[in-house]
């Protein structure tokens, strides 16, 4: 059996997953495709041998559609989850589950309600040998336990314009992701610095950004978040246990020497550093559907209380205070495995 999967959304990232879906991955193919752009939906749909259609519910409904990507920009993540949820079939939703903590949490009831886990969240960092290899130096003790992790997330140039706030919900979102499952541990607290701005800096925003967060056992998470940085798209993740250390970074390239000089290529965008990330994310989620298994990434809850975390730090940017990050206790729904 083929998973045939309907994408709303095909920018940049929206057709990388379409084209990888029909291309790369075993057992499924992208039927039907939407976009705002019904003209670049019409030519991703004619190269994947798909067809397109011109409203996100038709491809929730579209007998041809077995389960749904959707990788539309985030603000329009909630609304069209909801439609999904309505529709019940699997969806792998790109990060974040949704802008604003009222969404997320809407979007978290409509699933509860469902009572069946269908959403996952394109946290794909989760899939990165790197990342897995890091959390994996904890768990089997080999630097002991976690006391403080430093992380580094550059873009060349703020993706899609983002500022300051946005930031935060769809760059940082990232890294309260993946050292909240790396450490296996919520946060308690976030604050956030505004450093001086760059010369890309917009007025009135803030770029870079240091965000502090102490996770509820106390273990300290830096995060440098850097949506100019001009030079390089990098992330560094640094994680430093009770008797070791663990980096993650610029070890994913080659050194080369040439000319009396010796270094390494920065890639300008994530897809390079990511793609082997993005492709295990999706054929672990097509696999997942094929054997009706456990979806094998992060949940609504986990998309639920990452953004949580963002409308925290957005508040802790805002006063210029450390900002508590209380959860509600997870539901049974999320508990299981
Ligand atoms: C972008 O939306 C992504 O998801 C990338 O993984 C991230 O590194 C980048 O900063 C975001 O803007």
């Amino acid at each position: 059996m083929t998973v045939r999967v309907g994408v709303i959304g095909v920018g940049s990232i929206g057709t990388a997953h379409a084209a990888s879906l029909t291309r790369e991955i075993s057992g499924a193919t992208v039927s039907v495709v939407h976009d705002v752009d019904a003209a670049r939906a019409a030519v991703v749909a004619v190269d994947l041998g798909a067809r397109s259609v011109g409203a996100p519910s038709e491809v929730f409904e579209a007998d041809d559609v077995d389960a749904v990507l959707i990788a539309s920009p985030d603000a329009v993540h909630a609304e069209q989850l909801m439609l999904g949820l309505k529709a019940g079939k699997p969806i792998l939703c790109e990060k974040p589950l949704a802008t604003s903590e009222s969404d997320a949490r809407a979007v978290l009831d409509a699933e509860i309600a469902l009572g069946r886990r269908i959403i996952q969240v394109g946290f794909m960092r989760r899939f990165d040998p790197g990342y897995v290899q890091l959390k994996q130096e904890f768990t089997a003790d080999r630097i002991g336990e976690p006391l403080i992790v430093h992380n580094i997330h550059r873009n060349t140039r703020a993706a899609y314009g983002l500022i300051t706030e946005q930031t935060l919900t769809n760059m940082v979102v990232h890294e309260f992701d993946i050292n909240r499952w790396l450490l296996g541990e919520d946060y308690a607290s976030v604050l956030v610095l505004a450093g001086k701005p760059g010369p890309l800096t917009p007025a009135g925003e803030c770029d870079p950004l240091l965000i502090v967060l102490q996770s509820t056992s106390g273990v300290l998470v830096e995060v440098e978040a850097f949506a100019n940085a001009r030079f390089g798209y990098e992330v560094i993740c640094r994680a430093t246990g009770s008797h070791g250390q663990a980096v993650l970074g610029d070890g994913a390239y080659i050194t080369r020497s040439r000319s009396f000089s010796r270094g390494v290529d920065i890639p300008e965008l994530w897809f390079g550093r990511f793609a082997d990330a993005y492709r295990r994310q999706l054929q672990g989620w097509v696999d997942a559907l094929h054997t009706d298994g456990p979806l094998p990434g992060a949940s609504a809850w986990d998309g639920y209380v990452a953004t949580v975390v963002a409308n925290r730090a957005i508040q802790a940017y805002r006063t210029g205070e450390r900002v508590a990050v209380d959860l509600p206790a997870t539901p049974a729904l999320y508990r299981e495995a």
